[in-house]
């Protein structure tokens, strides 16, 4: 494993207010980052706004308000969300800030150098909610089926042009070297389908006379740089692309993304990249859609459930971990009311919190808040051995469902050694060897759980850490803790209150 892992998420277009399906790109994306980190290597993890193109200029005339007093106030509103979930994001990109721009004017350099760049016409369709260029083939009665709100548009005009089909077969021969490259492997098939039927040259500026709002054309101001071609390079902005020391950062380990984006992530940027001599990403991780009542979430479609409620219902933390139980990190998934109060109340409120309270009181109670410094292996000792390394296993492999999974099943296990050694009984016979060895382990598990659902829940985990009396953060213990943890002699004391339980559920 190297020691460096950079990682990004899509950039979202600042249309309108985040949704659950934004949070659930960034939780899951922030967990593997924490994960990471965990496993002691040092995370760059870049998220942030892609700011120019027709739909964000057409919200901004909705509201009468500029597109750059717009972008500011739908970053501002962005950045409130992520920090209240936690997102431990290192850089947050605009594609409106300079040093993009910079960017993005060298690398278009670099490929034009090379001989990848024409001029010519462009006649044909245009979907303003995938920014994106449509042959009549991809719609359905004569609409963008992502989009079917929104009116398509036909445009004729003069354009620059990428020769993409130069690069066709070095990317078929990628995708068949490293089936890694996109995950999970069905995506795969869907881009190498894509690059087949490619046309030799796609379009890759717009008219200024129809969306003013973008990157000039580097030297040709009746053009701007189309929104794709120029949101892509943010992951390449965000390393200081071309200062040297970019060559820290690229490439990339991990671009996460959502289904409907693959191909521009797979393809369009790996052959930019090549065109301008630079290595492609390590892996594509296309996360599935989250729906409710068959609804996607986004603002097209009309979902009311915002975002605010989510957090509101039972905090930020267990919305992160409900998401990253409930929804498969690489298919899609539901978001229920119903479900989610019953994992609250069953895997948090009664299923973590009550292992927490219940240990954390006993130490109190019948050692004097002090663990003991007992290290005799126990049967729960033993199958959290077994669960460490299975969760190690998925979370490297990034099924982020797994390790959640993985890691309530040692909370089951823990609660159920409580059970069956009744510390109760061991406290009032007197057996005080047998209580001391019977609290070491439920301690020492209990902050296993905690570190192994810290990458999940960064906020309660650190409560629970702290009541456990140990060093250092959730954030930046090693990861040796997991294998041993330092519990003996930690003096421990009662956590705030965790997973309360409110009226709706009682
Ligand atoms: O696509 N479930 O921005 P965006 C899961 N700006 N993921 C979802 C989702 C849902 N219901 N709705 C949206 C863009 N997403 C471009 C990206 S990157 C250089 C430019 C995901 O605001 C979506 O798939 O429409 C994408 O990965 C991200 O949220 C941002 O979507």
């Amino acid at each position: 494993m190297s020691d460096r892992f950079y990682i990004t998420t899509a950039i979202d277009y600042s249309n309108g207010e985040p949704h659950l399906g934004h949070a659930y790109e960034k939780i899951g994306a922030d967990c593997v980052a924490r994960y990471r980190r965990l496993r002691g290597q040092h995370v760059s993890f870049v998220i942030g706004m892609d700011e120019h193109g027709q739909k964000v200029a057409q919200s901004a005339e909705e509201q009468g308000t500029e597109p750059q007093a717009w972008v500011d106030d739908i970053a501002a509103r962005f950045q409130t969300a992520w920090r209240e979930l936690s997102i431990s994001n290192t850089d947050f990109i605009r594609t409106t800030e300079t040093r993009h721009r910079r960017t993005v004017e060298e690398l278009f350099r670099r490929i034009r150098q090379a001989g990848h760049i024409s001029e010519g016409v462009y006649e044909g369709y245009y979907c303003v909610g995938c920014e994106a260029f449509k042959l009549e083939k991809d719609l359905v009665d004569g609409l963008c089926p992502i989009h079917p709100t929104r009116p398509i548009s036909w445009v004729k005009e003069p354009n620059y042009f990428f020769a993409v089909g130069r690069f066709r077969r070095a990317l078929l021969d990628l995708y068949d070297a490293r089936p890694e490259f996109v995950q999970p492997t069905a995506k795969l098939n869907e881009v190498r389908n894509v690059v087949s039927d490619w046309a030799d040259d796609q379009t890759i500026s717009v008219s200024r006379s129809r969306v003013p709002w973008g990157i000039p054309w580097p030297d040709d101001p009746s053009h701007v740089v189309y929104v794709w071609f120029e949101a892509l390079i943010n992951y390449l902005s965000a390393t200081g692309y071309p200062d040297p020391a970019f060559a820290d950062m690229w490439p990339a380990d991990m671009h996460v993304i959502g289904p409907d984006i693959v191909r521009f992530h797979a393809a369009l940027w790996p052959a930019m990249l090549m065109a301008a001599g630079l290595e492609p990403p390590r892996q594509v991780w296309c996360h599935g859609w989250i729906t409710t009542q068959g609804a996607r979430f986004s603002k097209s479609a009309g979902v009311r459930i915002t975002l605010r409620d989510i957090i509101d219902r039972h905090g930020p933390d267990a919305l992160r971990y409900f998401v990253l139980r409930e929804v498969p990190w690489n298919a899609d998934g539901n978001f229920s009311w119903d479900r989610f109060d019953v994992r609250y109340t069953a895997e948090l409120a009664d299923g973590y919190g009550n292992l927490a309270s219940r240990v954390l009181a006993m130490v109190g109670r019948y050692l004097q808040g002090r663990i003991p410094d007992r290290a005799e292996p126990t049967t729960l000792d033993a199958a959290g051995d077994e669960i460490v390394a299975a969760y190690r296993t998925a979370m490297d492999r990034h099924l982020l469902h797994e390790g959640a999974d993985l890691t309530w099943k040692l909370v089951d296990r823990a609660n159920g050694f409580v059970e069956e050694r009744a510390p109760w009984t061991l406290a009032k016979e007197g057996r005080t060897g047998e209580l001391e060895e019977a609290l070491a382990a439920l301690a020492r598990a209990l902050a296993r759980i905690t570190l192994l659902a810290s990458p999940f829940m960064p906020t309660k985990t650190q409560s629970i850490w702290e009541a456990l009396g140990l060093p250092g953060t959730v954030a930046d213990v090693p990861w040796g803790y997991v294998e041993r943890p330092p519990t003996g002699g930690a003096a421990s004391r009662k956590p705030p209150p965790l997973f309360p339980k409110d009226e709706r559920e009682s």
